[in-house]
């Protein structure tokens, strides 16, 4: 066993479900914004989240290996423009009710707001994912409240202008202290100490050699203690490298989330469930972690 798993909690407690941290696991991205790239509209109908395809999709995500869904509903997109706490209510918590009452499966709310924090746990989330890190007014004290587990993102600036330029004098440093203070701070909120995940934040007010540095480094943050969430799907990191359109990065994000595994994540937040959980699956294999029969 290597060290940092052995640092890692080898569990995390998602509400009434519990997370075994010693095999990797895959986060399928369900987004609930009409804006979405990944969506093509077909969630939205007259403007409310059709809750019956939604529902069919994660039940195809669970079926092809994902054990925890991501349910967004603000895009984080370069340039995405902010949304109302109210719309973002309005988008994610039918959905998580929705889920919730049908599929036992942890439930992920990517937000930062505290109002979607407290309903979405109430209607029975299992995590929270806050690419702003619960630095939003109230978010810190709404996590700390639910008892879930909280991923923190690293995030430099705000999605509307974070690819402008952004500049770091040692990034992989400057990432670390930040979720290490982050951290720190959640755990003198009352949020226990294993139930915080970290994740340096890739593509979020990042060039490409800031993410390709942070990448090589992905061992060093999983050896810091906290299990290691990493989301690099379809990003244009991947494009950069192969010279891709989004819709036809699928083997680049599942060699790259297999490398992340690799090098200790033990989430890898993902659009192609089925392709990166064969990729986990032979990972874990090869490296002699599975019990084969
Ligand atoms: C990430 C994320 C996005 C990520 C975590 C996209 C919500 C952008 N990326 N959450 N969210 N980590 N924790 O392209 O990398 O999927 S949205």
């Amino acid at each position: 066993m290597t060290l940092a798993t052995s640092l890692c909690p080898p569990q995390l407690r998602c509400g009434g479900r519990v997370l075994d941290l010693r095999n990797p696991h895959v986060m399928a991205v369900v987004n609930v914004t009409p804006d979405s790239f990944s969506d093509g509209g077909q969630l939205h109908w007259g403007g409310a989240i059709a809750l019956d395809v939604l529902c069919e999709r994660v039940e195809a995500f669970i079926e092809q290996g994902a054990t925890l869904i991501d349910i967004g509903g603000e895009s984080t997109r370069p340039g995405a423009a902010p949304v109302s706490e109210q719309e973002e209510c309005d988008r994610v918590l039918p959905a998580v009710e929705a889920i919730a009452a049908r599929f036992d499966v942890v439930i992920s709310v990517d937000t930062s707001t505290a109002a979607v924090i407290r309903g979405s746990a109430d209607l029975g989330a299992g995590l929270i994912n806050d690419v702003r890190a619960l630095q939003r007014p109230g978010a810190l004290a709404a996590a700390a409240q639910t008892g879930l587990p909280v991923c923190l993102m690293h995030m430099q600036g705000e999605p509307d202008s974070m690819q402008a330029d952004p500049r770091y004098r040692d990034i992989v440093a400057e990432v670390r202290d930040f979720l290490l203070a982050r951290a720190a701070t959640c755990e003198a909120a009352g949020i226990a100490r294993d139930q915080v995940l970290l994740d340096p934040g890739f593509g979020f007010g990042k060039s490409l050699n800031h993410n390709l540095t942070l990448f090589r480094s992905l061992s060093q943050f999983a050896e810091l203690g906290f299990p290691v969430l990493v989301g690099v799907s379809r990003k244009s990191m991947l494009g950069a490298i192969t010279g891709r359109e989004v819709g036809d990065r699928m083997p680049a994000s599942v060699v790259a989330a297999a490398l992340a595994v690799e090098r200790g994540a033990k989430i890898v937040r993902v659009h192609d469930v089925a392709e990166t959980a064969d990729a986990l699956a032979v990972v874990s294999a090869l490296n002699g972690l599975m019990e084969r029969p």
